[in-house]
């Protein structure tokens, strides 16, 4: 019988390059922000001390003014592109410079709460370094990603989303020119099959906004006055909440009172805008667009990703949830990345339809967070069969179940430790 679980750890000891892990071999070949976040809840289950490297090695990339970057480049590799020439950022080792969803408090937490468990000596001391570079970088969420303070943070770039080349961004990426001042190289479509990448205007436009933002000289008030891509996004926000909250309890631990008010006021303020972003109609909750000030309708998994951090009223609840339902039909995996009879939708194209594991995860927490234990119990059983059928694929196609992308992924590996753990410990609240 195949052990899954062994499988996933090595999958992970493979993709290791020396304290931090790629997301899968040569597709993708540096450190990334979020997928270290959730490959350092895996290691929390079996290896504390390589969960808090994992975490240690990503702010070695941290900003003087607390950003944190989408990708830390600790060595050359030639089989990405853009690579660390492009960005022209300062910091002394490499990076790009924009950031992705900060998982980070929420996997600071859980990685605590696993070395405290267990009696770690050294638990505190480390967990202490890793809150302070946390609330660094919310500090700097709230003041260069929402200055006016609305409560909403705003994305500068689509890969800042994670959700790269979702659905959500196509009105807004249409705008954006796709003249370069850099020669885009597709170093992705030698991996893996051009039609599940994103288009090649597209790749050309992301580059644009590279360009656009290291003429700036990446300040993030010259940035923000630039932008030509600016979106305040209810699944970073809603992320950065959870995070929040992880981080508020920490500072109480540490017995921080002057970070706990201040993370309380923070956390106050996202939930009062996330909450604004209902739309009884739609019944789900939408982005906005702060260039044309529109409200972003696009149907994707971002929509639903405030149930991870807010605790919903019955009729929102029951709206949010036959929505849901809705998407679900006739799907042989959940949960899509799109929803699938929106003219948008592609099967197979990364962030356009797909299931991510990483997702269905972090939904699986706010359906539990909100006591849908059927829905999160359900998800939770068809991520592990999909992965357990299909391979630790970096996406799934919801209409066939196919493994798509790159092959040998962290995350994925990640999500089946910690989702095959018991109901009570799958919870990263
Ligand atoms: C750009 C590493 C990353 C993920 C993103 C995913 C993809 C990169 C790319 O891979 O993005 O950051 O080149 O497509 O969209 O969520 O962090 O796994």
């Amino acid at each position: 019988m195949t052990d899954y679980l062994d499988d996933a750890r090595r999958i992970l000891a493979a993709n290791d390059r020396g304290g931090y892990t790629v997301p899968t071999d040569r597709l993708y070949p540096f450190q990334w922000n979020w997928d270290s976040a959730f490959v350092a809840m895996g290691f929390a289950a079996y290896d504390i001390p390589r969960a808090y490297r994992e975490l240690e090695r990503l702010v070695e990339g941290q900003w003087a003014d607390g950003m944190i970057p989408h990708i830390v480049f600790h060595a050359p590799s030639d089989t990405y592109f853009p690579g660390a020439d492009v960005w022209r950022t300062a910091h002394t080792i490499p990076t790009s410079g924009i950031t992705q969803p900060p998982v980070f408090g929420i996997a600071l937490k859980k990685v605590h709460d696993a070395a405290t468990n267990r009696g770690m000596e050294d638990a505190r001391a480390r967990s202490l370094v890793l809150y302070e570079a946390a609330l660094r970088w919310h500090r700097w969420w709230y003041a260069a990603r929402d200055p006016e303070a609305t409560g909403l943070v705003a994305l500068l770039h689509p890969w800042e989303s994670g959700s790269d080349n979702s659905p959500a961004w196509d009105i807004a990426l249409a705008r954006v020119p796709t003249t370069t001042e850099t020669i885009v190289i597709r170093k992705d479509i030698g991996h893996v099959h051009a039609a599940m990448r994103p288009r090649d205007e597209d790749y050309h436009r992301f580059i644009h906004l590279v360009d656009v933002y290291a003429t700036c000289e990446w300040d993030p008030a010259r940035q923000w006055a630039a932008a030509p891509f600016k979106i305040a996004e209810v699944q970073t926000t809603a992320i950065l909440l959870k995070s929040g909250e992880a981080l508020l309890t920490l500072a109480r631990e540490f017995g921080r009172t002057f970070d706990a008010k201040e993370l309380e006021e923070f956390n106050a303020r996202s939930r009062r805008a996330l909450l604004a972003q209902w739309r009884p109609p739609l019944r789900r909750f939408v982005s906005r667009d702060l260039i044309s000030g529109a409200d972003i309708e696009a149907p994707t998994q971002a929509c639903f990703c405030p149930l991870l951090a807010l605790d919903l009223q019955p009729a929102m609840l029951d709206a949010a949830m036959e929505e849901m339902e809705l998407w679900s039909e006739g799907l042989t995996v959940l949960f899509p990345s799109t929803k699938p009879n929106y003219p948008g939708f592609e099967a197979k194209r990364y962030w356009r339809g797909p299931v991510w594991a990483i997702i269905n995860w972090l939904l699986i927490d706010g359906l539990r967070r909100n006591h849908e234990m059927e829905m999160a119990e359900k998800l939770r059983h068809l991520t592990l069969t999909s992965i357990e059928t299909n391979g630790f694929a970096e996406y799934f196609d919801p209409l066939t179940g196919e493994g798509c992308g790159g092959l040998g992924f962290s995350w994925t590996a990640a999500a089946y430790i910690v989702l095959s753990q018991s109901r009570e410990t799958a919870e990263t609240k």
